[in-house]
């Protein structure tokens, strides 16, 4: 066999080896069929419903079709199943968009990868599961992407803080798990985080650990600096502060009987130094900080296979949504980042600048229509006003008409009124006395 045809056979093999995979793609675009394909579960009574729409503003009113949450403060449970497989030797590419058109305050907007055991109609929140990942907010605080990995039966959430988007629109959100231990977190098709497994979760003890047995010898010098041992103490180095005061003289009337045992005043002594104290030098046995030395940790273990699970067989939604509205579609489970990355270009890719745009058209129409409501308004306000004023201008003058002939008469009963008043009040306290 010729060098070239071994070229040829093993591009073949490294070709059906790259072979890409989808193991799940739900793109929900059949109508009502979704709902043969994916179950609720029946654990608790009361799980909120899901309702296949697009939503209030889409790019595409067919394409943009995804599972709504539709009842707020409600836990939702619902998963679908495919093709049991392991990710041993494979890479491993979690894909799906979430819109939280509802503007969401607090909710779960996050997948769960669980074993192919799993009893649909029995998911709950404590199912185990082997991968948690996706968008998390509640409050303004909580605005995180979870990425959680079931190892030996314990999870264990990143050590990292990664934010997610917490506008109105639908955004790409992208785990791949390499079989070397890295991963990779995309967004909306660009990378946000990445690293090892080991580095980046809890997964293993530590590899080094400080020496339990090691304590800091006796003789150890930590001092930088010391007293220097030759400096002395000049002779006429004054250290007393205060001394008797040499001009004052006992009074002349000063009786010792009756004022006491006479003693001179302190004053402060004018050749006082402070106290002396020998100069510093550098400590010529200084030997630095001690530092606990480190070991290696008996009980580390390497693992090259922490990415792997046995056993893939179901995606689920278990939430928590205090306001509901939260759409997901483009579910895409693969082995392959390469078509994953095509894969979100076809299809949010495609629909997310004419989501945004309907968007603004929206903002924009309601706008206008608020614009128009309360141009309208001022309008009405004004003629209102108008009609008054001159309703107001007829009726005085209608009044005067009235008036005219009784105007006298009317200010006499006023005068006479208040007259009366201004006794009441005065007269009051003449009462009480
Ligand atoms: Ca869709």
């Amino acid at each position: 066999m010729t060098g070239i045809c071994w070229l040829l056979l093993a591009g073949l093999a490294s070709a059906v080896f790259a072979e890409p995979m989808v193991h799940f793609r739900e793109q929900f675009e059949d109508g009502d069929e979704w709902q043969t394909r994916w179950v609720e579960s029946k654990h608790k009574s009361d799980y909120g419903k899901f309702r296949l729409t697009a939503g209030k503003f889409f790019g595409d009113e067919e394409k943009d079709k995804g599972l709504q949450t539709s009842e707020d403060a409600k836990f939702y449970a619902i998963s679908s199943r495919f093709e049991p497989f392991t990710n041993e030797g494979q890479i491993l590419v979690i894909q799906f968009t979430v819109k939280h058109e509802q503007n969401i305050d607090c909710g779960g907007g996050y997948i769960k990868l669980f074993p192919a055991d799993l009893k649909q109609e029995e998911m709950h929140g404590d199912s185990t599961y082997f991968i948690m990942f996706g968008p998390d907010i509640c409050g303004t605080g909580n605005k995180k992407v979870h990425v959680i990995f079931n190892y030996k039966d314990k999870n264990h959430l990143i050590n990292k803080d990664i934010r997610c988007k917490d506008d109105e629109f639908t955004h790409l959100y992208t785990l791949i798990v390499h079989p070397n231990n890295t991963y990779e977190v995309k967004i909306d098709n660009a990378k946000v985080e990445s690293g090892t497994l080991e580095e980046d979760w809890d997964f293993l003890p530590a590899k080094r650990i400080l020496d339990p047995n090691a304590t800091k010898p006796e003789d150890w010098d930590e001092r930088e600096q010391i007293d220097d041992p030759d400096d002395r103490r000049p002779d006429d180095w004054e250290e007393i502060e205060h001394i008797t005061d040499p001009d004052a003289k006992r009074p002349d009337d000063w009786d010792a009987e009756m004022d006491g045992e006479w003693e001179p005043p302190m004053i402060p002594n004018p050749k006082y130094k402070g106290i002396w104290k020998p100069r510093k030098i550098d400590n010529p046995n200084f030997k630095g900080e001690w530092v606990q030395p480190e070991i290696d940790n008996p009980e580390y273990v390497p693992d090259d296979k922490i990415y792997k699970y046995e056993n893939i067989g179901v995606i689920g939604l278990d939430l928590w949504q205090v306001k509901s509205g939260t759409i997901f579609d483009n579910f895409l489970i693969t082995n392959d980042e390469i078509l994953a990355e095509e894969i979100a270009n076809e299809t949010w890719g495609v629909t997310t600048e004419a989501e945004k745009k309907m968007k603004e058209l929206q903002e924009e129409e309601e706008k206008k229509k608020q614009d128009d409501k309360d141009e309208k308004s001022t309008a009405e306000d004004k003629v209102a006003v108008e009609e008054e004023e001159e309703e107001e201008v007829e009726a005085d003058e209608e009044d005067d008409e009235e008036k005219e002939p009784d105007e006298d008469e009317d200010v006499e009963e006023e005068e006479e009124e208040e007259l009366e008043e201004t006794e009441k009040t005065e007269s009051s306290p003449k009462d009480e006395l």
